[in-house]
């Protein structure tokens, strides 16, 4: 260990330790813009290259990056002398003179860091004038890049190209034209992007940003031939508090459907009734695959890779399109849900399909992507016309002056609205395929569950796996969550090497619950935790907790769908995927 003073107090830390990392365990803040930790994920993004967290070092000359600079014994630190501060303010004016001053219209306005630290730095003036540069704003339908905005922290590029191993994203230029962009500055959507939205979450301004589709969904409220449809994504509930006060992790399900209400939707249904249909779906073609692998056919395609996570299909189809025949052909819940609600529900309200308006609401900006792919349409009627993310449904909360903090609890509209504890934990890295074991446990045993919690598929370690005994059989599970942890998984399945029989894959950190769409957490595990147990809780207080035994689910095969996997499911629960 080492021992130093930071702001006149002694601390003693382990060596190597950076400045910013001690003078955080003592509860000092020093700003940051470019460098953010996520531990749990391993990600790190240091490139010493913003400067705000300088500090002045007894007996130095010049000032020191904390992030960079390692205490070492003796060590005397002030993290906001004079000198600091002049420093620091003179560096913050640097950036300020070449970045929009939009503050007011920008959809990070209240969010940004950069907006943050000026603040708190009281910045009232931009001495400096530079130039300002003028790329073309990109829109993708899920991502949104404004690159005169990049401060150069790099850390969407460390997220993209280190943790999800994407490797979409790249710096080009030098001096006021320098930017985090794609390789020869392509679109994105002709990049080689999944649209996790990973970059979206950890970008510090608003150079990255979910597309806005705010103004169609008002409009279809506004337009009185339309049926409007909400669905409501799981882990949305464990994190719309938060722009709201709330604690992270508070689950505000009753509150989210009525606000829903009010904001004019005719119907509040919830995508986790659709994930329930795809437990029946998937956990079925599960069952299925297992069989036909024990009785020695050499054709079926194992593990079988669950799809549900557009981000991840993406990432199949666009670096291992060899192995897209391993992904589930159940649809996604957002899908399912769509298809259902054209179909089924369309028919019960005996109106034609065009009439109705289905509006997700997810954590997620791939999901966007995933509602414009053709095929998850009808005559070019989309199944799912528009999906907005957490933080859009918040803003369209605060635009029609929803006072959500005192709004009383309401309940999903049924038959739609129905779910199951396993649809819930859908919201979470492991659940999806913790629903799908209790299902297929059942099924395949005709037994019950003796315990319904599989606790070892549970937590947020990156890769995760265990053997689930189905009563003599042993059925091997595989979990990862962040596309670089799934690419160790999948490189496995290539090589022949992987040894199991299913594999739960989520490109966000987390799963759902630390989706791009989501609030942002700034690298906050803590607040990823939290919202996971509040969809364990969720799943606790229901009294169905397998998808099997949803009665509307039940009512929806036995009137319309027939069986499981059988040709009805099939032609409105199945897809296919491309190379
Ligand atoms: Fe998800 Fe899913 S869990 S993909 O993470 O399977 O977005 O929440 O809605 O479709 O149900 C997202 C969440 C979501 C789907 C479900
Ligand atoms: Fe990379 Fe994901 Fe951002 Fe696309 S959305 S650029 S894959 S981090």
């Amino acid at each position: 260990t080492v021992k130093l003073i930071i702001d006149r107090r002694p601390v003693e830390v382990p060596k190597g330790t950076t400045i910013l990392d001690a003078a955080k365990g003592m509860g000092i803040r020093i700003p940051t813009l470019c460098y953010m930790k996520l531990e749990d994920l391993h990600y790190e993004n240091n490139p010493g290259a913003c400067r705000i967290c300088v500090v002045e070092i007894e007996g130095r000359r010049n000032l020191a990056p904390s992030c960079k600079t390692e205490c070492t014994e003796g060590m005397v630190v002030r993290t906001h002398s004079p000198r600091v501060m002049n420093a620091r303010k003179t560096v913050m004016e640097l950036i300020l003179s070449n970045h929009p001053a939009e503050c007011l219209t920008c959809s990070s306005n209240g969010y940004c860091e950069l907006q943050t630290i000026a603040h708190d730095l009281g910045i009232r003036e931009i001495r400096y004038k530079g130039e300002m540069s003028t790329f073309q704003i990109d829109r993708s339908p899920s991502i949104v890049r404004n690159m005169n905005k990049c401060i150069m922290c790099r850390r969407c590029e460390t997220m993209c190209n280190n943790i999800q191993t994407v490797g979409a994203l790249t710096a080009v230029n030098r001096g006021f034209n320098a930017a985090v962009s794609t390789a020869f500055e392509r679109d994105i959507a002709g990049s080689t992007c999944s649209y996790c939205g990973q970059c979206v979450s950890v970008c510090p301004v608003n150079a990255l940003s979910g597309r806005n589709t705010q103004q169609p969904v008002l409009d279809a409220i506004a337009d009185p031939d339309k049926i409007v449809i909400a669905q409501t994504a799981p882990a949305v509930r464990t994190a719309l508090g938060r722009d709201f006060g709330f604690e992270p992790g508070t689950l505000v399900t009753g509150k989210m459907v009525s606000a829903l209400r009010q904001l004019g939707f005719d119907y509040v249904f919830d995508t986790d009734f659709a994930a329930d249909l795809t437990i029946m779906e998937e956990g079925t073609e599960l069952l299925q695959r297992i069989g036909k692998y024990l009785n020695g056919d050499k054709k079926v395609k194992m593990p079988l890779m669950t799809s549900c996570c557009p981000g991840w299909v993406s990432f199949v189809e666009q670096h291992f399109p060899e192995l897209r025949d391993n992904l589930s052909t159940a649809k996604s819940p957002q899908q399912m849900f769509g298809a259902i609600a054209k179909s089924y529900f369309a028919e019960r309200l005996g109106v034609d399909r065009k009439r109705i308006v289905v509006v997700s609401i997810m954590p997620c900006l791939a999901k966007k992507y995933e509602a414009s792919r053709p095929e998850f349409a009808v005559e070019g009627n989309p199944d799912v016309d528009i999906s907005i993310y957490t933080r859009e449904l918040a803003r369209l909360i605060r635009y029609a002056n929803i006072n959500f903090t005192d709004l009383p609890d309401s309940d999903f509209d049924r038959p739609l609205g129905e779910s199951t504890g396993a649809g819930v934990i859908f919201g979470t890295t492991g659940g999806v395929i913790e629903a799908a074991c209790r299902t297929a446990y059942e099924l395949y045993t005709k037994k019950p569950l003796p315990k319904l919690e599989f606790e070892e598929l549970r937590g947020l370690e990156g890769i995760r796996s265990a053997t689930i005994d189905f009563d003599g059989t042993p059925v091997k599970i595989g979990i990862a969550h962040g596309l670089g942890n799934a690419r160790k998984l999948v490189e496995e399945v290539k090589n022949g090497t992987s040894p199991y029989h299913a594999i739960e894959i989520m490109a966000c950190p987390g799963g759902c619950i630390g989706g791009g769409g989501q609030p942002f957490h700034q690298g906050r595990m803590e607040v990823l935790r939290k919202r996971a147990a509040a969809l364990y809780q969720e799943d606790k207080n229901k009294t169905l907790r397998k998808s099997h035994e949803n009665p509307y689910i039940q009512e929806l095969y036995a009137n319309y769908l027939g069986e499981p996997c059988g040709p009805r499911a099939h032609k409105l629960l199945h897809t296919h995927y491309f190379d």
